[in-house]
């Protein structure tokens, strides 16, 4: 286990009863590092800590801004019709003692602290038609509770973060770098990628800018940042560090871009890549069930895009990682950014094959739902 030699000087910022001596690892984030902390009083909350990279979110107040106006959105309208239930479906930080949501500690290091949800699990897999749908509906939920927020009111916390433009461009500039010796290897996939990005900069094209709406989005819902209850049903979604401006279709498609996959996303057997329909069937349910009431038409015939984009995105931004030098995502061994590439690519390559079916899903379940409405 990775230990965090100053975590006296950090717990003790916090107003909390954590037992420093309970330190452990959480979770499988690529970009923080994530610890649980019991409670020294038995019964009491336990806790998470969690170290923000800051060279990668490189302004920790500003972010820390974007999550407290959105938490306090979302506890708001919970707490309208649910107030026993805020505190669990909705992530509570805890503050400083000097009253900000952060800590920088003596080392330079910016850290924040959340109460942990018990009985609560995550997947990276999905496994049953139910938590698939009950992941459709929290993030369905999590839009249409945020869809009277002004995006305005949010800081950009990573520019173009899913802008497929400027992450090819930093593809090509990787390759003409070349760092590591690295871009002649992979000339397979550069190709592959270099034959689809023109389709995949639809959401750049001035004419869908037009007519799609920016909205408070999450920008980061593979599935394993919604947490259900012990009986499977939605509870929460985390992980609120990239809520800024963004098109709906695109937390729509990195949810599918982790449930339709049948494995990991960095599944090295690409074979075993295969989409699950009835999971996307069930999501796709799920989240129209709690978005469909504000959706406009042009964003429901966007969301197909979006179930293209995230994981060719991914796959370019992987596949420049890797290039670099893995300086962006932890690796666990070397190669695996390029293990992730290809893992993406393929699943890219599968869901192309099936686009026309999947969008006619979508526009058939739209249906459906709309006809419940009226
Ligand atoms: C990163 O750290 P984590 O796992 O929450 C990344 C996401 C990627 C994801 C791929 C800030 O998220 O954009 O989709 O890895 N976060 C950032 O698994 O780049
Ligand atoms: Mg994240």
């Amino acid at each position: 286990m990775q230990s965090v030699e100053n975590i006296s000087e950090i717990v003790s910022n916090f107003n909390c009863a954590a037992d420093t001596a309970s330190l452990a690892n959480f979770g499988s984030g690529h970009i923080n590092d994530t610890y649980f902390l019991k409670n020294l009083h038995a019964g009491g909350n336990d806790y998470l800590l969690q170290r923000i990279n800051h060279h990668i979110f490189t302004n920790v107040p500003a972010l820390t801004d974007n999550m407290c106006l959105v938490i306090d959105h979302l506890k708001a309208k919970v707490n309208a019709v649910d107030p026993a239930n805020a505190d669990k479906e909705v992530m509570t930080l805890i503050p400083g003692r000097d009253g900000k949501y952060y800590y920088q500690d003596k080392l330079g290091n910016y850290w924040r602290m959340c109460y942990f949800l018990s009985d609560t699990k995550s997947y990276d897999v999905v496994e049953t038609e139910k938590q698939a749908y009950e992941g459709g509906k929290a993030f369905g939920k999590f839009q249409c509770m945020l869809a009277d927020l002004d995006p305005d009111a949010l800081f950009e916390v990573i520019s173009d973060f899913h802008n497929i433009t400027t992450r090819l461009a930093a593809l090509q500039l990787a390759i003409e770098q070349d760092l590591k010796g690295r871009a002649a290897s992979v000339k397979t996939q550069l190709d592959y990628i270099a034959g689809h990005s023109a389709a995949m900069q639809y959401f750049q094209k001035p004419e869908q800018q037009a007519i799609l709406p920016k909205r408070v989005t999450h920008n980061d819902t593979k599935f394993n940042n919604v947490l259900l209850n012990s009986n499977d049903e939605a509870q929460c979604v985390i992980d609120l560090d990239t809520v800024m401006p963004g098109y709906v279709a695109y937390d729509f498609g990195d949810a599918i871009r982790t449930i339709i996959n049948t494995t990991v996303e960095d599944e090295a057997n690409l074979d075993k890549i295969q989409l699950n329909i009835p999971l996307f069937n069930a999501y796709t349910q799920g989240y129209l069930f709690a978005a469909g009431t504000f959706l406009t038409e042009a964003e429901v015939n966007s969301l197909i895009m979006g179930v293209l984009l995230l994981p060719y995105m991914q796959a370019v931004r992987f596949l420049t990682d890797h290039i670099n030098g893995d300086t962006y995502f932890k690796i666990k061994f070397e190669g695996h950014n390029l293990q992730r590439a290809k893992a993406q690519l393929r699943l890219f390559e599968m869901l192309y094959a099936d686009k026309e079916a999947l969008h006619a899903t979508i526009i058939k379940q739209m249906e459906n739902f709309s006809s419940v409405q009226n």
